[in-house]
């Protein structure tokens, strides 16, 4: 299947595999929804896009927790842009690495609210006119921690449990339709994920990938393109994607 003014929409493309996803795409020359909730990096983005790639982009700011906002902007979509053959559902986070007696209750709703309940929003905005036109593929980002529960780490795991679940559900609800659904599960990809989870403690976060080669945010986006670009008649179910350094959510091999 060829890209070429496909319309994709990539939520929390300001950043990490979302990023990589919208540069990989634009490349492919298809044409690009973009959202997160750091407009100026968003921007950035985009610009990087365009100084490379005659392709349009439509951005917009957008927080995946919120209902009606995601709503509203799917609703509001220019008619040019309605039209969407592949919908990338990346925006997500940790929050935190605590047991859960020691678990911060806020973590716990920025994790469920954005990765379970955010990814639940964009989806069913976007699925009627996949229905209506009887294609589409829908690409969940999952992770190695929706098929192992790491220490510390449950409800993170939890939320990508959920995904796994939601994207096989979606497969059966489909079932008869031509619309696809995908998900890609990496190990430990090197992104902004761990400063976000560390809050910000950025030697904290290097930590995680000391003494090993982790996965970069192109070689995700990569296999995100392969899974998109199959035959329409191929669905790719589920792609686990991980580091060679890296066996098990928990099992790395560090050089030093
Ligand atoms: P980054 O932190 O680099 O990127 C996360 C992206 O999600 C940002 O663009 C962020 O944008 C966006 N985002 C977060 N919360 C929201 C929200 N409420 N509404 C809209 N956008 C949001 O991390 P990654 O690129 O690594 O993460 C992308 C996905 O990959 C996540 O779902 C993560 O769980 C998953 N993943 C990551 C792995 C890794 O090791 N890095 C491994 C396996 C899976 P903004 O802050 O501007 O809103
Ligand atoms: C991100 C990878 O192992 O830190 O989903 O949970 S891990």
């Amino acid at each position: 299947m060829k890209l070429k003014d496909k319309i994709v929409f990539i939520t929390g493309a300001s950043s990490g595999i979302g990023e990589a996803c919208a540069k990989e795409f634009a490349m492919l020359g298809a044409k690009l929804i973009l959202c997160a909730r750091n407009i100026e990096k968003l921007n950035e983005v985009v610009k990087q896009i365009k100084e490379k790639n005659v392709t349009d982009i439509y951005v917009f700011q957008l927080d995946v927790r919120d209902q009606a906002a995601v709503k509203n902007a799917v609703s509001s979509l220019p008619a040019e842009w309605k039209n969407i053959d592949i919908l990338i559902n990346n925006a997500g986070l940790a929050a935190g690495l605590d047991t859960i007696q020691d678990g911060n209750i806020d973590d716990w709703e920025a994790m469920i609210d954005t990765n379970v309940k955010g990814l639940l929003y964009v989806t069913k905005s976007i699925l009627p006119q996949m229905i209506a036109k009887n294609s589409g593929h829908i690409i969940n980002i999952g992770s190695v921690a929706g098929h192992q529960v790491y220490p510390k780490g449950a409800v993170y795991c939890a939320s990508k449990f959920a995904v796994d679940a939601l994207t096989q559900g979606l497969r059966m609800d489909l079932l008869g339709t031509q619309i696809r659904v995908t998900t890609v599960d990496p190990g430990a990809v090197e992104t902004n994920f761990s400063i976000v989870r560390f809050k910000g403690d950025t030697e904290r976060a290097a930590k995680v990938y000391e003494g090993m080669q982790p996965l970069t945010p192109e070689d995700i986006a990569d296999t995100i393109a392969f899974c998109a670009t199959r035959k329409p008649h191929v669905n790719i179910s589920e792609v686990l994607i991980m580091p060679t350094d890296q066996a098990a959510a928990t099992m790395v091999s560090r050089k030093s």
